[in-house]
């Protein structure tokens, strides 16, 4: 039984990969036209992951563990699924289900600039599976980056 020390190891990996999901909302954001900058965005990540530690440990031991953990990323998730069905209604102006090279553009810069990026299947179009295979696509190459470690793998 080592439950706890697994738990404080697992924590800081976990964060990080809070992080680069936090990074994402991007393609959520309204396209406000301004870019905001390295600097902002990592102390916003910073500031993020601390207010995050607080709302995780619920009951303040100062170690998360792995139901505290699992309550949040369940939240977690559901609020960006929320979000992201919110920004995506909003920019799909006809209400199809699926988002032209048009719609992309007035909705968010960055989704046109990767638009082909996203639309795997190629039609045209981006729907929100396609959306979220790119951004767990990102998320993944993000959180490569940040493993000390990569297992060989080819
Ligand atoms: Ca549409
Ligand atoms: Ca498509």
């Amino acid at each position: 039984m080592q439950k706890t020390s697994h738990s404080m190891r697992a924590a800081p990996i976990a964060l990080v990969a809070i992080a680069a999901l936090a990074a994402m909302p991007c393609l959520a954001a309204e396209g406000s036209g301004k870019a905001p900058t390295a600097v902002d965005e990592a102390a916003a990540q910073k500031a993020y992951i601390e207010r995050s530690f607080e709302k995780i440990d619920t009951n303040h031991d100062g170690q998360i563990d792995k139901q505290e953990w699992q309550a949040f990323i369940t939240a977690y998730l559901q609020k960006q699924k929320q979000d992201f069905d919110a920004s995506f209604a909003a920019a799909d102006k006809n209400h199809d289900g699926k988002l032209s090279r048009k719609e992309a553009q007035e909705a968010n810069p960055l989704l046109a600039k990767y638009f082909d990026d996203i639309d795997a299947d190629g039609d045209g179009f981006i729907t929100p599976d396609e959306i979220r295979a790119a951004m767990v696509q990102k998320q993944m190459e993000s959180v490569d980056e940040i493993k000390p470690e990569t297992p060989a793998q080819k």
